[in-house]
């Protein structure tokens, strides 16, 4: 079993479609064990963006995410960081397929409604940075049976 960090960012909040992202997840079966809307601040924009400190766009992504809140989850299940990205489509909504997240509402590099961890390691630093132990929950959703194994 995978847990996996998704930020819905500030574009995807605006444009009223945490419903339709959530929504994707739950009906692919994925597990939601954490929920919070924030303000990103500076601090935990470049924390969050660190690997990209050195890349030509690190200033423009770090003002994006602190322009308006964000939605940050977390989802559970298994494989939950690959599922999550295939649903996602590639970083570019210019190249997503129609079916991803990214191929169905975005159209700039700048502007791509979501992110999610690109691997468990990261999963595990991500949600570390967007959420304390506490707000992480264990549950059992009833259905799940139903969904795997
Ligand atoms: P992903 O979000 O698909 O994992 P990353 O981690 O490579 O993509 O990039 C982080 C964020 O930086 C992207 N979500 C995108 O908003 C932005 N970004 C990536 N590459 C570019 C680029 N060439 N120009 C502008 N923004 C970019």
């Amino acid at each position: 079993m995978e847990r996996t960090l998704v930020l819905i960012k500030p574009d995807g909040v605006q444009r009223g479609l945490v419903g339709e992202v959530v929504g994707r997840f739950e009906r692919r079966g994925l597990h939601l064990v954490g929920l919070r809307m924030l303000a990103v601040d500076r601090e935990l924009a470049e924390r969050h963006y660190a690997e990209h400190r050195e890349r030509p766009f690190f200033e423009a992504v770090i003002e994006f995410i602190t322009s308006s809140p964000v939605v940050a989850m977390a989802w559970e299940g298994p494989n939950a960081v690959g599922l999550v990205r295939g649903m996602m489509g590639p970083t570019n909504p210019a190249n997503a397929a129609p079916g991803t997240i990214r191929g169905d509402f975005g159209i700039d590099i700048g502007q791509n409604i979501i992110h999610g961890s690109d691997s468990p390691a990261r999963a595990e630093v991500e949600m570390a940075l967007f959420f304390s132990p506490q707000e992480l929950v264990s549950w059992e959703r009833a259905e799940s049976t139903w969904i795997h194994p």
